[in-house]
């Protein structure tokens, strides 16, 4: 299986609730490599990019204005079957409903302020990850333990 590429945003629940470090944790100490970092308060313009799949929707508005309401960490993560492994991870959309030991399952209530967004499938993280990251900004170097991942 080939390596991949997916895009976590943790959103301002989780900044503000102090979480960036334990969310963080919990995909380094699966085996996932973060190749691209950064902290930033999300443009209207760019909320609109990202989330230009749901225009429209009954919830677009609401989730325009929440993921521009407070910092934000971005990061790009890499590994092989990365994008389906690091959404098991995060849990389903609605934090009421999310599985304990997920992310959401642990740090969310709620299907509006859920914690985290991680790309769905290749076609979204190819379409997410330059969004946040200029080529320039993933880095590509080597883990000391990729041979037991
Ligand atoms: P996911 O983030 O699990 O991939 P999507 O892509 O269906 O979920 O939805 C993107 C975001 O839109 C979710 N993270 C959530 O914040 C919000 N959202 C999705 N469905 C609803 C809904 N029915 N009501 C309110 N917000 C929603």
């Amino acid at each position: 299986m080939p390596k991949e590429k997916t895009l976590v945003l943790i959103k301002p629940d989780g900044v503000l609730k102090r979480h960036i470090g334990e969310i963080m944790n919990r995909f380094e100490r699966k085996g996932l490599k973060i190749i691209g970092l950064k902290m930033l308060n999300v443009k209207i313009d760019i909320a609109e990019r990202h989330y230009s799949e749901h225009k429209g929707k009954p919830f677009y508005n609401d989730l325009i204005e929440y993921i521009t309401s407070g910092p934000v960490v971005a990061m790009a993560l890499e590994g092989i079957d990365s994008i389906a492994i690091v959404r098991k991870l995060v849990g389903s959309t609605d934090g009421s409903k999310a599985e304990p030991g997920t992310i959401r399952g642990d740090f969310s209530m709620s299907i509006n302020l859920n914690t985290i967004h991680a790309s769905d499938s290749q076609k979204s993280a190819e379409y997410e990850i330059p969004i946040f990251f200029s080529n320039g900004e993933l880095l590509d170097f080597k883990m000391p333990d990729e041979k037991y991942m």
